[in-house]
């Protein structure tokens, strides 16, 4: 490391130290031309100023609602380019579960979690986030994938009628999460209330094995785990509300408890059961993404594996192998393939089974093929002891 480096903190200026958040602001913007003369591309790469980035190659990128992911290329041998993706900020009623629990969650275009962005890396992050009018609430986000101004929270706060662009490097490989962080409180009340979500930033020349050999996979899914924190009246019912930031109070009597009332994948429980399963064919690797922004979980699929499993999310780190069970730390996402070998309806779950089978934290694989009796067979079936 150079001497620069390890000198860093003489360059650090109590006037920086003592900004206030607006003037934070302002004077990023005013010295931003030379913060981002960054590197174009990866790290080999020339670096490049703003007016050069802002003549890249633009692409838009189209959201979908998880599980499933924006159109991608596993890998890419183009240069670096502008990715645009748009934000619409909702405040809406949803249903928790089948037993009347529901929550008027904030969400990133209407779902628990937000869409999953793909983009390689050295690629820019357009993001366009529009808080519609009929909000009630401020927002922002904060990319993981970011470096800089509160992962971009800082830069992006938008009242409602409001819109703010921008514009991010995706400089370091893997899978991060991003949510709402408008400051305090809020700042829980948010990412509990579903404004999360998770972006994928691919090496260039797509992810590798432990050996440095590319992965191959046949389908992706993004998994959002996501803990709620739900009042109850003296009936034990759960409560209701007429409008999104109505349950702040209750919301933060149960939230200081650390006792989630629900932990559920893609919003609710059984969103990825039953029609929502995921589906799969023997002998087909899925890729699996799973995110939590503000709590640790530990994934397992049942009568599977982890084959590969990137556990803190980075693709610059060697995988792990043939694991049973993985950790994922709130606040981050975590990534691993499987090929499945049987087919069968497999529960991926969080394997605190307390979580995963009374709270809701489970989803099903559907998997089509035949059947391998050299891997498992039923021997003689149940009956009376012999
Ligand atoms: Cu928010």
């Amino acid at each position: 490391m150079s001497e620069t480096t390890e000198n860093n903190q003489e360059d650090i200026n109590d006037d920086t130290l003592d900004l206030t958040r607006r003037v934070f602001l302002t004077g990023t913007a005013a010295v931003g031309s030379g913060l981002l003369a960054a590197n174009l591309g990866g790290s080999s790469a020339q670096a490049a100023t703003v007016e050069e980035i802002e003549n890249l190659p633009r692409v838009q990128q189209e959201m979908v609602a998880p599980p499933f992911l924006p159109k991608f290329d596993h890998t890419t041998t183009s240069g670096p380019k502008i990715v645009e993706v748009e934000f619409v900020i909702e405040e809406k009623k949803m249903a928790v579960d089948d037993d009347g629990a529901e929550i008027w969650a904030l969400t990133f275009n209407g779902s628990v979690p937000g869409p999953m962005i793909v983009v390689h890396e050295g690629d820019y992050i357009e993001l366009t986030l529009k808080n519609p009018e009929s909000n009630a609430m401020e927002h922002n986000i904060d990319f993981h994938a970011s470096t800089g101004a509160l992962g971009g929270g800082a830069l992006t706060e938008v009242s409602p009628g409001e819109q703010v662009v921008l514009r991010f490097k995706a400089d370091r490989t893997g899978v991060f999460v991003y949510h709402c962080a408008p400051g305090g409180a809020m700042i829980p009340y948010h990412v509990v209330h579903g404004m999360n979500g998770a972006i994928m930033v691919l090496p260039r020349d797509g992810i590798k094995d432990k050996n440095g050999k590319q992965v191959h996979y046949h389908r992706t899914y993004f998994i959002g785990e996501q803990d709620y924190y739900l009042a109850k009246d003296e009936e034990g019912e759960y409560k209701t509300y007429d409008s999104a930031g109505e349950d702040y109070a209750d919301s933060m009597e149960v939230m200081n408890t650390l006792l989630p009332s629900h932990v559920v994948f893609n919003g609710a429980v059984g969103a990825l059961t039953g029609d929502g399963a995921l589906k799969a064919k023997v002998g087909e690797t899925v890729l699996i993404i799973h995110a939590q922004a503000n709590r640790d979980t530990r994934p397992h699929l049942i009568g599977g594996h982890g084959d590969n499993v990137w556990s803190g999310g980075s693709f610059e780190d060697t995988p792990q192998t043939n694991l049973e069970t993985w950790f994922i730390a709130g606040g981050s996402a975590g990534a691993a393939t499987y090929t499945f070998k049987q087919p069968g309806v497999y529960a991926y779950v969080n394997h605190n089974l307390i979580e995963a089978v009374l709270k809701g934290a489970a989803a099903h694989f559907v998997v089509e093929g035949e059947w391998d009796d050299t891997l498992m067979k039923q021997v003689a079936k149940p009956g009376p002891i012999s």
